[in-house]
């Protein structure tokens, strides 16, 4: 078993040791609230050690596949219980090299212990079906098989609770892994694994090689040995590895982008829909999957709600989310920045009003990191490109309407389907509501955002590939059904024709 030092210089861990990247080149994780501090060097990797990390992932593969589901979960149980000894740590440097505020980052921690648990239960599961055969003295069954190695690609937003997403499931269900973690967040996975080795996970069966997408996501996805693979990203890229899979048909999940809405019903408990537009809209600065992008809101209570949520947003406090009283923290870098940047003079080049923020925060505490003000835009035209498209940063779209069929029209009126949310007291429109809205999530008087790892997690449109991750609809992915027939009469007897109705 692995014994993982941690110097600022990072390796790979391929095959249960921590070995030095083929290119011996290194990529720098800064703190974005402060770039004068440097979380560490992570490998600069290549194909080579994409191979290297491929084949041990290969090579474990049959005793980890033998080894009995109850007591592979029961490793993930064990890195359950060290996550939640080290939550605190895990936190303090997810915040560090990602910047979103301690207590999201605690909840980060939180989402991939409450994964690791709902995996290591499903160790004792892994139901399949028994069921009649139409034929006599025969018996019926499906049950699970792992499919082999899997490549992992995740994002910098969620830096241990999506890799716990794809891990966990992928570790119970048989499979061996190798991720390639977001270049801007290695650490929190080099964590991950780390806590898996400690507590008993085999050589070979879970292996990191860092690197950029080009260098080393895009050799995992086009490696024949490669029989899975799962993707958190943009729907650009997304793209990108659906053709590289579609060629040697590999299970291809991919989870992409979001342009999710609330709608504010006229009937609406306002002030809550104000706190959940807040907390949509701007928590982890508004780069979620999940973000409330856009609000939609009745005309008798528009003005109301505008008022209350541009004075809220900007009360909030941004800063480094290291320190207890700040609210949001920076962009995760100078290119996220810059995108937010462009979206706010393309939203002001559109005719949308700002009713608050629309600036670059650079001054002051602020002069070290990828800040940016909470900025509202209101009076917006759904058609917009700030209604359109994903921006991942703290801007909000507001926009008029005046019924539920309107609001519905503007909320599927995207390419994206993953989230979308409801603020009504009205029955039957929060019914009419979860019927019509073409998203993976619908929240009823909640914002977009706070997905529980036990449900299914996924959207339709541009959002995903008819795949879902988390919950039970993880393990269908992560597995093969494989479907036994047993005959124990003793002759030949064929479906269909023997049993045959007429
Ligand atoms: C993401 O933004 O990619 O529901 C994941 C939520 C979180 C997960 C978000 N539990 O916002």
């Amino acid at each position: 078993m692995a014994t993982a030092v941690f110097p600022n210089a990072h390796k790979n861990y391929i095959n249960g040791e921590w070995v030095e990247a083929s290119t011996k080149k290194g990529i720098e994780n800064r703190n974005p609230a402060n770039t004068d501090d440097l979380v560490g060097i992570f490998p600069a990797s290549s194909a080579e050690d994409v191979n290297r990390a491929v084949e041990a992932a290969k090579n474990a593969f049959d005793k980890w596949r033998l080894t009995p589901a109850p007591k592979r979960a029961e490793i993930l149980f064990r890195a359950a219980e060290i996550m939640i000894e080290r939550k605190e740590d895990l936190a303090v440097d997810m915040t560090r090299e990602m910047g979103k505020v301690l207590a999201e980052t605690r909840g980060d921690v939180q989402e991939a212990i409450d994964m690791t648990y709902l995996m290591a239960g499903e160790g004792r599961r892994l139901f399949g079906q028994t069921t009649p055969s139409e034929l006599p003295n025969k018996f019926a069954m499906s049950v699970r098989a792992p499919i082999g190695v899997c490549g992992l690609i995740t994002p910098w937003n969620f830096p241990i609770a999506i890799p716990s997403w794809k891990m966990m499931p992928a570790l119970v269900c048989g499979n061996t892994v190798v991720i390639k973690p977001a270049q801007d967040t290695p650490l929190s996975t080099y964590h991950l694994v780390q806590i898996l080795a400690e507590a008993g996970l085999p050589e070979g069966v879970a292996n990191i090689v860092s690197g950029t997408g080009p260098d080393v996501g895009a050799p995992l996805m086009n490696h024949p040995d490669v029989k899975l693979v799962s993707f958190t990203g943009s729907t650009g890229v997304g793209r990108i590895v659906s053709l590289a899979c579609a060629g040697t048909f590999k299970h291809c999940h991919l989870e992409m982008g979001g342009k999710n809405i609330i709608l504010v019903m006229d009937d609406a408990n306002i002030d809550l829909a104000v706190d959940g537009a807040i907390w949509g809209g701007f928590g982890t600065s508004g780069q979620r999957c999940t973000a409330a992008s856009r609000v939609a809101v009745h005309k008798k209570v528009y003005k109301e709600f505008v008022d209350k949520f541009a004075a809220r947003a900007k009360k909030l406090r941004v800063g480094d989310g290291l320190q207890p009283d700040i609210d949001m923290g920076p962009a995760i870098n100078e290119t996220q920045l810059q995108t937010v940047m462009k979206y706010v003079e393309i939203g002001k080049q559109e005719g949308a009003k700002i009713a608050t923020g629309g600036n670059r925060l650079n001054k002051g505490a602020h002069a070290k990191g990828w800040f940016h003000e909470p900025t509202v835009f209101i009076d917006c035209d759904p058609k917009m490109r700030i209604c359109q498209e994903e921006i991942f940063g703290p801007v909000v779209s507001v926009m008029p309407m005046n019924s539920l069929d309107e609001a519905i029209e503007i909320a599927n009126g995207v390419k994206y389907g993953l989230s979308s949310s409801i603020y009504t007291r009205n029955v039957n429109d929060s019914f009419r509501a979860q019927r019509d809205l073409d998203t993976g999530i619908v929240y009823v008087n909640a914002p977009t955002i706070g997905a529980e790892t036990h449900l299914p997690f996924g959207g339709t449109k541009q959002t995903g590939n008819g795949h879902r991750e988390s919950g039970a609809p993880a393990l269908d992915f992560y597995s093969e059904w494989k479907t036994i027939y047993i005959d124990y009469s003793d002759h030949l007897q064929r479906a269909q024709i023997d049993n045959a109705t007429t």
